[in-house]
């Protein structure tokens, strides 16, 4: 197999940016084409097993502690009940369950805890992801060790912007966490969010950054900011609609084998911006009336949309 492409450079993938709009739409549905089932989006559903109270403080985010956000803390959830959410999930046509903690990093006490929450989930059938903050290379064995599939840690934006919305940790700390995680060889699921007052060659760098890994991630989530008010991207204003599209097109161009799944934010969407991010490349979403803490489209409407685009909900893989 040809090694895919990751020695972009800034100005390569300005380039992608810079073209007119047909053009790359056109040249990332070629791709995707080429590699993908065009009709199929696989579907995620996400569970928050812990709420609020986390140290960071990421500027988009319900569930700091710097901000009052009006969120109420809960603690690490039940096994059970966990599990109940899955089965729901399950039944409701999804084949991953993505568990969330409000965590800076797991202690291994808390570690040991979510660990049967993976193994439930898996011996039901479903693939599983987990997203619990950095993670210690150790760790990362012992989360392969027990069975988990994708381990989801975005890097959220470019390196240049990263400081204006997180100060207590550094783009290095998510870039280490990643290693630990494919070299424990669990899926790397990471992507970012639009909206956090980035510009184009930002979003071109964070791309640049995902797209020259050692590997590429298996799972790209580009998420639109969900803006939490409270926080300090409560106003931002949103990239245009057009811009999100490019993004989805450019990613799919760079990583022309990951699966891109066009994540948070699409309460705010309309059927044709979100059938326009499927044909630029998009084939994942997250799927189910919640995800962390905010709302997802009901999934009926999701039903309806795949349905009138003939899309089939699947897991989806490479050819
Ligand atoms: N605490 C862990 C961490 O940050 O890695 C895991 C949970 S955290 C909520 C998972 C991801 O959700 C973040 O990295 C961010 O990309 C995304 N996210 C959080 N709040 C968001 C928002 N308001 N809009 C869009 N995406 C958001
Ligand atoms: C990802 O990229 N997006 C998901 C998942 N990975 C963990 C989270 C979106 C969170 C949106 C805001 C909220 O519901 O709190
Ligand atoms: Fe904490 Fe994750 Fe939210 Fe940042 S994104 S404040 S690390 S829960």
């Amino acid at each position: 197999m040809t090694k895919l492409k990751n020695d972009w450079t800034l100005a390569e993938v300005e380039a992608l940016f810079a073209l007119p709009f047909n053009d790359l739409l056109f040249k990332a549905h070629t791709i995707h084409r080429g590699n993908f089932d065009p009709n199929a989006v696989q579907v995620s559903s996400l569970l928050n097993i812990k709420t609020g109270a986390c140290p960071e403080d990421c500027s988009y985010c319900s569930q700091s502690s710097k901000y009052d956000t009006g969120l109420e803390r809960e603690k690490l959830m039940e096994i059970d009940m966990v599990l109940k959410e899955a089965k729901t999930a399950q039944d409701n046509g999804a084949t991953r369950f993505c568990m969330g903690a409000a965590w800076r990093n797991p202690t291994d006490k808390s570690l040991d805890k979510v660990i049967p929450m993976i193994q439930g989930v898996k011996a039901m059938g479903m693939e599983t992801c987990v997203t619990l903050g950095m993670l210690t290379q150790a760790q990362a064995f012992t989360l392969k060790e027990a069975g988990l599939d994708y381990y989801n840690h975005n890097i959220d934006t470019s390196e240049e912007n990263y400081s204006n919305v997180i100060t207590t940790r550094n783009f290095q700390d998510r870039l280490d966490t990643l290693e630990s995680v494919q070299n424990a060889d669990i899926h790397v699921c990471s992507g970012g969010i639009l909206g956090l007052g980035e510009g184009q060659s930002d979003r071109a760098s964070m791309l640049r950054s995902l797209a020259n890994l050692e590997k590429h991630p298996d799972s790209v989530p580009l998420n639109l900011l969900v803006p939490i008010p409270g926080t300090p991207f409560e106003k931002v204003t949103p990239p245009s609609e057009t811009e999100f599209v490019r993004t989805i097109a450019v990613a799919r161009i760079m990583m022309p084998k990951s699966v891109v799944r066009l994540s948070a934010g699409r309460t705010e969407m309309g059927e044709a911006m979100q059938a326009m991010c499927f044909f630029a490349g998009a084939n994942s979403i997250f799927y189910g009336e919640q995800l962390l803490t905010t709302s997802n489209p009901d999934t009926n409407a999701d039903q309806m949309l795949f349905k009138k685009l003939g899309i089939n909900r699947q897991s989806v893989s490479t050819h």
